[in-house]
């Protein structure tokens, strides 16, 4: 218990201290915003607010300028949906909709290289 808390605790303060330390935002024109936006909807993050490796994914995401939908896997409806659409409980895991097919993509690093190979300049 004393444990788990220190581990949130912890957790909380490296968001925080992520969130003062924010990456640069890439930078699109208009138009190429539009496109990736559309993309981004197709993807959502199933993730714990004070996970390390949550937290590492979310600056990626916040870097590329990626409008991707955050689901707390935490407790509550996305926590059932990831055990049972993901096939366990374990964050960061991205959601992936493409031409009507789901695939569900955890480990941080996977996510990472995916989303940059997908949208880095
Ligand atoms: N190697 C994985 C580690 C992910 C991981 O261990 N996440 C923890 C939270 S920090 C987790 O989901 N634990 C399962 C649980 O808390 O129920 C990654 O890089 O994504």
């Amino acid at each position: 218990m004393l444990l788990k808390l220190l581990r949130e605790g912890l957790g909380r303060l490296i968001a925080f201290i992520s969130f003062l330390t924010r990456p640069k935002q890439i930078k699109r024109s208009e138009e190429e915003q539009k496109k990736v936006d559309e993309q981004a909807r197709h993807l959502s993050l199933y993730q714990f607010y004070a996970c390390p490796f949550c937290i590492k994914t979310r600056r990626v995401i916040y870097q590329l300028n990626l409008p991707i939908e955050t689901r707390d896997a935490q407790k509550g409806p996305y926590r059932e949906e990831l055990l049972r659409e993901g096939g366990e409980i374990k964050a960061p895991c991205l959601r992936i909709e493409d031409a009507g097919e789901v695939r569900w993509m955890y480990e941080s690093s996977d996510i990472i290289a995916y989303l940059q190979q997908r949208f880095a300049k």
